[in-house]
C-alpha cells in the first residue's frame, strides 16, 4: 500500500496527556456533568448561562500555557509532511492541539472551542474569551445570540461530505484515542473497512472486540502514535 490515501480519526484520548480530560473514562467529563445539561441545543435553550459556564471553563483550561500538544499530535503532523499520499485528519476534539502540533487542516467534525458562532447572522468568529448571553456578535452587532461553535448531540457534524468521500477511497484507516461510542464518527471504521481499507486502532484500551480493526495497538498515545508513524513512514518510503 505504498502511498495509498489515509484517513485518521482522533478523539479525546489523544489530548489526555496534554492535560485535557476525556469524556467516558472513569474520571471523565461525563462522569461529573450530564450531556443533557450542557451538550444539546435543548440544554442551551433551557439554560444558556449553564452551558456557557461549561464551555468557558474548558476554553480557559485549553488556553492555560501548561496545556501543550504532545508527541502524538506532533507525530501526526510529521506523517502529513512525510507521507507520499493523501492524509485526511478528522478529529472529534474541539481543542486546537492538532493545529498547534503542526497539522495543516484537521477536520473538526464536532466544532472548535476557540470559535464562537452567532445564531442570528450565522458568522463564526475566532474566540478566546468567555461567552455570555450578553455577548455581542462582532459581525452583526446583535447581542444574545452567540454560542460556542461546537456540534452538540442531535446536531449535524461538520465536514461530513468531505469525510465520507475520503472514507470510500482510503486504503488505511487509523483510529486514535476514541471509545467509538458517538455516531457518526463511531461508524467510520466500518465504512472504511467496507471500502477495502486496512483498519488500525491506537488506544489506551481496545474500544471494540475483534472484527472491525485489523490491528489494535494498546498504550498511551504519546508513545504508540510516534512509533506507529515511524514504522509507517519507513515502510512506505523504502518501497
Ligand atoms: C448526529 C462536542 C445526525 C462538544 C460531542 C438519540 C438522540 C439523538 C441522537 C442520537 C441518539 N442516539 C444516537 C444518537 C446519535 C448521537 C450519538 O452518537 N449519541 C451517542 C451518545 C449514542 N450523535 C449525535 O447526536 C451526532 N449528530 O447524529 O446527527 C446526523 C448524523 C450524520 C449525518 C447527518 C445527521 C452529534 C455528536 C456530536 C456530539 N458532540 N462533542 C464537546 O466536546 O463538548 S461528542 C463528544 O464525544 C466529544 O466530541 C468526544 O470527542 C466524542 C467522542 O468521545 P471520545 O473522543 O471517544 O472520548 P471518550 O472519553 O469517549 O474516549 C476516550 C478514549 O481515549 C477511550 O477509549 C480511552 O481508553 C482512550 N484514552 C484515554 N487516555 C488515553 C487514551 N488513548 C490513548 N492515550 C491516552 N493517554
Amino acid at each position: 500500500m505504498a502511498g495509498g490515501p489515509i484517513v485518521i480519526l482522533t478523539g479525546a484520548g489523544i489530548s489526555r496527556e496534554s492535560g485535557l480530560e476525556t469524556f467516558r473514562d472513569k474520571d471523565g467529563l461525563w462522569s461529573r456533568v450530564s450531556i443533557d445539561e450542557v451538550a444539546t441545543p435543548e440544554a442551551f435553550a433551557r439554560d444558556s448561562e449553564r452551558v456557557h459556564a461549561f464551555y468557558n471553563a474548558r476554553r480557559r483550561q485549553l488556553l492555560n500555557p501548561e496545556v501543550q500538544p504532545n508527541a502524538a499530535h506532533r507525530a501526526l503532523a510529521e506523517l502529513e509532511r512525510g507521507y507520499p499520499g493523501d492524509v485526511l485528519l478528522v478529529t472529534q476534539n474541539i481543542d486546537d492541539l492538532h493545529e498547534r502540533g503542526g497539522s495543516v487542516a484537521p477536520q473538526h467534525m464536532h466544532g472548535e472551542l476557540l470559535k464562537a458562532r452567532c445564531t442570528c447572522c450565522g458568522r463564526t468568529t475566532p474566540w478566546r474569551d468567555d461567552l455570555a448571553t450578553t455577548t455581542r456578535c462582532p459581525a452583526c452587532d446583535h447581542s444574545g445570540g452567540m454560542r460556542p461553535h461546537v456540534v452538540w448531540f442531535g446536531e449535524i457534524p461538520l465536514s461530513m461530505e468531505r469525510i465520507q468521500q475520503a472514507l470510500i477511497c482510503c486504503e488505511l484507516f487509523i483510529s486514535i484515542g476514541t471509545s467509538g461510542q458517538v455516531y457518526p464518527a463511531a461508524g467510520f471504521v466500518a465504512e472504511a473497512r467496507a471500502a477495502g481499507a486496512r483498519t488500525v486502532e491506537l488506544n489506551l484500551e481496545r474500544s471494540v472486540g475483534p472484527g472491525l480493526f485489523d490491528q489494535q495497538v494498546e498504550g498511551s498515545a504519546s508513545e504508540i502514535v510516534p512509533a506507529f508513524v515511524a514504522s509507517l513512514l519507513t515502510v512506505t518510503n523504502t518501497q
